[in-house]
């Protein structure tokens, strides 16, 4: 998979993504990320990317040319499967829609800042808005960090063993039921007996009971949702 993000702020990205899990990506060659500063495609000696907002108001909106060029740029290159805008005012992020976007081949980012960008922009490229919860951040570059991360890590072969992924918190809409390793007492506190017994079957039956149960406790909307 190839993702390309648009951004004012290409160093936030680099950390998240140059790591780890995603780091191990793109070293198998399963995912390329490919940051664009739409800096490079500002207007005039300053550079400029974002001006005053019609009608008034606190705070600067991202003009509509340095992010239509860099679009057509890059739609010139390849055909995309979306063009995602990272706004606060998106569909809410949940595993399905992860789920879906990681069958795609080529996934284009836009991370907006200050107010915005430019409501045309939105209607002639975005063909999907997501927010990453009910709260504000600064930028879109850490929603499309957690997005890209959430997204890579379900690219067959990018994790180790492939089914684990399968008993995450949210797949099949249950929470990860609880886990322990070494030592088998810690300060007088055991480990279930169930998990040392060898017996298979009845350790994914009470992995399953744990995970409806802590379902149930702290997330009964989602058994709801599932229904
Ligand atoms: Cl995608 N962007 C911003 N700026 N804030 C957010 C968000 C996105 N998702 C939740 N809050």
């Amino acid at each position: 998979m190839r993702i390309d993000i648009i951004t004012v702020l290409p160093e936030l990205l680099e950390s998240p993504l140059g790591h780890s899990i995603m780091q191990r990506a793109k070293d198998k060659g399963l995912l390329e990320v490919h940051l664009h500063n739409l800096r490079d495609y500002g207007i005039g000696k300053h550079k400029q990317v974002d001006d005053y907002q019609y009608g008034g108001g606190a705070g600067m909106v991202m003009m509509c040319e340095p992010l239509a060029n860099c679009i057509e740029d890059l739609f010139a290159e390849r055909q995309y499967d979306h063009c995602i805008y990272m706004t606060p005012d998106g569909q809410t992020l949940k595993q399905g829609m992860v789920n879906q976007l990681s069958l795609n081949e080529n996934l284009l980012i836009i991370c907006g800042h200050y107010k915005g960008i430019d409501e045309r922009i939105r209607e002639k490229y975005v063909s999907l808005e997501i927010s990453i919860g009910d709260y504000v951040l600064s930028g879109g570059e850490l929603a499309a960090a957690v997005l890209v991360d959430a997204i890579g890590r379900l690219i067959p072969g990018v994790l180790n063993d492939e089914t684990s992924a399968l008993f995450d918190s949210h797949q099949d809409n249950l929470l990860a039921p609880p886990v322990y390793t070494r030592p088998s007492d810690f300060q007088g506190m055991q480990v279930p007996d169930i998990l040392l017994s060898g017996n298979d079957a009845k350790i994914e039956e009470w992995r399953f009971e744990q995970a409806v149960e802590r379902t149930r406790q702290r997330r009964p909307d989602m058994l709801e949702e599932g229904e």
